[in-house]
Order: C-alpha cells, then structure tokens, then sequence
C-alpha cells in the first residue's frame, strides 16, 4: 500500500507490460487492471520519490468543485495545466492571426524556433483571457470538462443535475448506502470531446465514521498523470469528509489501461532507484463551513521532504 503500492505499479508495469501502439504514436509499455491502496489515515499521498506539485492539484479540484470550466480561474491561480486545450480552440478560429501553430504540441517539444514563437503566442493568450471578458467567454472555456459533468450534467430533457451536492447529501443522509457515485463519463458527449475523462467515475463509501473513494481511471500515464491524479482524488476525499463531518479512511485507485509511454522508462528506473520518505500531512481550515467557498490558502501540506523533480516529454 502506499507510496511502495505505485513503485510496484511502475515494477510491475516494466516488467510484465505488453508493448502497444497508442493514439499519440509515443509507444507504450501497458497492463490491463490493476488496484493501489492508500491509507489516508498514515497520512496524504503525496509522493516523496519526486516531487509532486499540491499547489497545482489544489487548484485544478476547486476549479472542478466550483464546476467551473473557464480556464481563467486556472490562470488566476498560476496553473497553467489546461492552457493548450484552450488555446488550440482560439488558433483553429477565424480570430487567431499569428504563425502557424498546428501541431504546436509535438513540435515545441522538437524544434527551437518554433518553440519561441509558440510561447510567445500562448503569452498574448493567457493575457488575452486574464484581461479581456468577451475573449475569454469566448476561448477560455472548455465545455464538458469534470466541472460541468460534476456540477451541472445535462438531462437530454435539460434539466440539470448536481452530482457532486447530490453525493454530500446522500452520504450524510444514507451513510450506508452503496450509491454514492459521480460519473464524469457521458457517452452522448464523447464523440466531441477533445479529451474523454480519463477519471470516469468514482464511489465513496462511509464505514466506521470514516469516508473512502474509488476512483476507476479508463486511462493512465503512470510516470506523469498518476502521482498527480493520487494527490488530486486523495485531497477530494479530504474535502468530502470534512463537509461531512467524516475521518477519512482509504482511496483505492482502480485502472483500466495502466502504461508507461517508451520515452519516460529511464525516467522511472531513476525514480524506482530513490528511497521513499515519511508522508507529508494535509490541514483543512476548520474555519470554512461549506467546501463551496474553500480556496487554495485553506490547505497546508506539512512535512513534506521529497526528492526532486523528474522531468519527461508529454505525450499529446
Ligand atoms: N492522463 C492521465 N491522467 C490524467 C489525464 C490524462 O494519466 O489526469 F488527464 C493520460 C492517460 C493517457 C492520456 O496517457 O493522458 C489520455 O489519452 P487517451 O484519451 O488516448 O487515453
């Protein structure tokens, strides 16, 4: 369990992992089906093998929990990690007047040219979404992301339902029940979405005063997405408990396509190489009496000692 619980995915993966092609043409390493326990009574999994940026997790979840879905929160708060889904919407527009920039993904991360002139053009664009309403109405939103199938999931009568209110409320009313779902996965939507959630659903469940969550991932990048997808499901059990007025107790973290893309492998022997350190610990203010209003100077990790930074490609 534990930190040791996705080492041994990483082992496991290396080891037994069926070479495949996948849609970004990176290659993978991957297993099908796969379970990690964490005890969040030990304390908040935040990996100490390398470093995991909380500020960044924090952020992107209350945006989630706000159902926002403009990216502009994100920007506020310094998290640039859905920039590019943004800005690939505002340079496919008839408004966008700058270098070409098609394929930008692939190509800032091999020629340096290009790259200049990528960055500048996301600087106009992060600029233009802080500063401009219409702009960011416009492209900063970026539609049927977790926010909205959380908060404000469409009825095909369009009527709206509240998914994430609904689950608070059946815990504290049915502790015992065994509903306590939210899906993020809505089958009419995916054909147009630029990325189906990769979290497509998740449980909780209440026993002995304590709240535990599943999450079921469709799809994982275990070197980059999944240290950050634990602390992000870790802290929102935190935060449900807490409305709750619930201890936590374990998140179990259940995949489907579980890879290491070929050009993270040396990445992850380096960190399979390191020893693990103590566990940090999550404090909530106490003070906040509903999650609606939390924000991100709320949350203190303590204690958290872990070893650099590992830097891999992203694959897009
Ligand atoms: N991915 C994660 N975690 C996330 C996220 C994406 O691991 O939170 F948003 C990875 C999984 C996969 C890719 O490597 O992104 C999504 O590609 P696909 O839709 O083809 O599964």
């Amino acid at each position: 369990t534990g930190e040791q619980a996705y080492l041994d995915l990483c082992t496991h993966i290396l080891n037994t992992g069926t070479k495949k092609e996948d849609r970004t043409n990176t290659g993978t390493y991957s297993v099908f089906g796969h379970q990690m326990r964490f005890d969040l009574q030990q304390g908040f999994p935040l990996l100490t093998t390398k470093k995991v940026p909380f500020r960044l997790v924090a952020s992107e979840l209350l945006w989630f929990i706000k159902g926002d879905t403009n990216i502009r929160y994100l920007l506020q708060n310094n998290n640039n990690i859905w920039n590019e889904w943004a800005f690939k919407k505002w340079i496919e527009s008839a408004e966008y007047h700058g270098p070409d920039m098609n394929d930008f993904g692939n190509r800032s991360q091999t020629d340096e040219h290009f790259k200049k002139q990528y960055d500048h053009q996301m600087e106009i664009f992060k600029k233009k979404i802080l500063e401009d309403d219409a702009f960011a109405t416009k492209f900063g939103d970026l539609g049927s992301v977790y926010g909205k199938q959380w908060r404000d999931w469409r009825t095909s009568r369009n009527e709206t339902i509240d998914q994430l209110k609904d689950v608070i409320h059946s815990i504290q009313t049915k502790p015992d029940s065994r509903r306590h779902i939210v899906s993020a996965w809505n089958p009419e939507d995916i054909p147009t979405m630029a990325l189906p959630p990769c979290h497509t659903l998740f449980q909780f469940y209440v026993a002995e005063g304590k709240l535990s969550c599943q999450l079921y991932q469709r799809s994982a990048d275990v070197f980059l997405g999944v240290p950050f997808n634990i602390a992000s499901y870790a802290l929102l059990t935190h935060i449900i408990a807490h409305e709750c007025d619930l201890e936590v107790g374990e998140f179990v973290h259940t995949f489907g396509d579980a890879h290491i893309y070929s050009n993270h492998i040396e990445q992850v022997k380096t960190q399979l190489g390191r020893d693990i350190r103590t566990m940090p610990k999550l404090q909530i203010n106490k003070e906040k009496e509903s999650i609606f209003d939390l924000e991100l100077s709320d949350f203190e990790i303590i204690g958290y000692n872990p070893h650099p930074t590992i830097k891999a490609p992203i694959a897009v």
